[in-house]
């Protein structure tokens, strides 16, 4: 049996050790928050190619992705469909390894969660939804595309928006397939708009003649969304 003084010498090498491990997680923590607040202050006069500043307004940057959660879809590929559909003459269910086989783009972009973090160089690997709207051969009618996923979460963009090169159905992040919390095996990417219309584990891409507000949007969001004009409550 351990002597009162070994313990006592126990419990004070373990006190000490936590002592340093917290010490390193807050020299970390504030090594982060130094390094982030800079690359807000460059990115608040850094200028877009569009003339906009880099950061939009009342965002700071963060390192990585941070998962907001939502309801976890079936995160198999080979369980993956992803329907497109509505106002198109040439409507078509695509699966993972078809989905692959679509020119796929390497994008590196800005995201901007209206929680007010923004990932500045994400990098993400997919497909063009002009490409996808292209080869269902879409209707001069439609106005707005509905991202649909899992368990009815759906979001909505105008159609010139949703056909900008940038926007995207994404299957990898930081040069890895897409993890579970942030929408596997596919989700939207709309850069330019707030993360919320990037719908997560994706299930149709759906182009409508009518405006179709979203799970956020019929909560009090914006129904459009842009962070450059804080677009964020309705
Ligand atoms: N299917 C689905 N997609 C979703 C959501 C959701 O709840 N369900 N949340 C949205 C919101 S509010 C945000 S901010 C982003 C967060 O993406 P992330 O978790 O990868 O950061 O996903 C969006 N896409
Ligand atoms: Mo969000």
């Amino acid at each position: 049996m351990a002597s009162r003084d070994e313990r006592q010498g126990t419990q004070r090498r373990q006190f000490l050790g936590e002592l340093v491990a917290g010490s390193m997680v807050v020299a970390l923590g504030s090594l982060c928050v130094v390094a982030c607040d800079e690359r807000s202050a460059r990115a608040r006069k850094e200028k877009r190619s569009d003339g906009r500043p880099r950061l939009p307004p009342g965002q700071h940057v963060i390192e990585r992705l941070r998962p907001m959660g939502g309801d976890v879809g079936d995160v198999d590929p080979r369980n993956f469909r992803l329907t497109v559909h509505g106002e198109v003459d040439a409507p078509f269910v695509l699966d993972f390894a078809e989905l692959s086989k679509m020119p796929q783009v390497e994008q590196t972009c800005d995201v901007h969660c209206v929680t007010k973090w923004s990932m500045l160089d994400a990098r993400f690997t997919g497909v063009r939804v002009a490409d996808l709207a292209a080869r269902a051969k879409l209707r001069k009618r439609a106005r707005v595309v509905i991202f649909e996923a899992a368990y009815g979460y759906t979001s909505n963009v105008p159609i010139d928006e949703a056909l900008q090169p940038t926007v995207l159905v994404v299957h990898r992040h930081q040069g890895e397939p897409l993890a579970t919390p942030h929408g596997a095996p596919v989700r939207a990417l709309v850069p330019d708009l707030y993360f919320w219309k990037s719908a997560k584990w994706l299930t149709g891409i759906r182009f409508s003649d009518v405006d179709e507000p979203g799970f956020w949007e019929t909560r009090g969001y914006h129904n459009h969304a842009d962070p450059w004009n804080e677009e964020r409550n309705s």
